[in-house]
């Protein structure tokens, strides 16, 4: 008992002279290795962003139609709408929000292949009279009009043929969430 607490002593005595010194056992200071970094509390990682969203795929019900609802967090129900090439698009947009239409309508509107939704949007916002569709818009395959809480609409579109199609919901701020593609096939 009494040499571990000398032992213990002279460590100490030691570890004092050789962050004193760096000379401790006879080293020159040079030679002395450095001291181990104290070991850092690991800071709770980051929380990584979120991986993208696997799409949520809709597709037509046992009548043909795709149902299709938006809701107060701005979210559409579905972000890849999947039909067959060549047969007729219903899309039933319905707003199951409770938010009044001026601070969270919701519209459906379809572009054309190749179509940006981000650059459209931009353009749409200054269309409020035309529930944000811009009349000249040459890229619009179809759209819906402005939905307020509880309300739906049906949009049909002509068969299409093979491809992607975007659609977004032009209220202004929705398209960075509102966005998703139709893909016929
Ligand atoms: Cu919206």
């Amino acid at each position: 008992m009494h040499s571990r607490v000398v032992d213990v002593r002279l460590i100490f005595a030691c570890t004092v002279f050789a962050y004193a010194t760096a000379a401790c056992g006879g080293q020159s200071p040079e030679a002395a290795p450095a001291p181990a970094p104290a070991p850092v509390e690991k800071a709770a990682a980051p929380a990584p962003p979120p991986a993208p969203a696997a799409p949520v795929i809709a597709t037509p019900d046992a009548e043909g139609i795709v149902r299709l609802t938006a809701n107060d967090q701005m979210r559409f129900s579905a972000t890849r709408i999947e039909v067959k090439a060549g047969e007729k698009v219903r899309i039933e947009l319905k707003n199951v929000g409770v938010l009044p239409k001026e601070a969270m309508g919701h519209n459906l509107i379809v572009l054309k292949p190749g179509s940006e939704a981000t650059p459209f949007a931009a353009k749409a916002m200054a269309a409020k009279v035309t529930d944000y569709v811009p009349a000249d818009a040459t890229e619009v395959l179809g759209h819906t009009k402005l939905l307020g809480p509880g309300e739906s609409a049906l949009l049909e579109l002509e068969p299409l043929t093979a491809g992607s199609y975007p659609f977004l919901c032009s209220f202004p701020g929705h398209v960075g969430l509102m966005t998703g593609q139709i893909v016929a096939q």
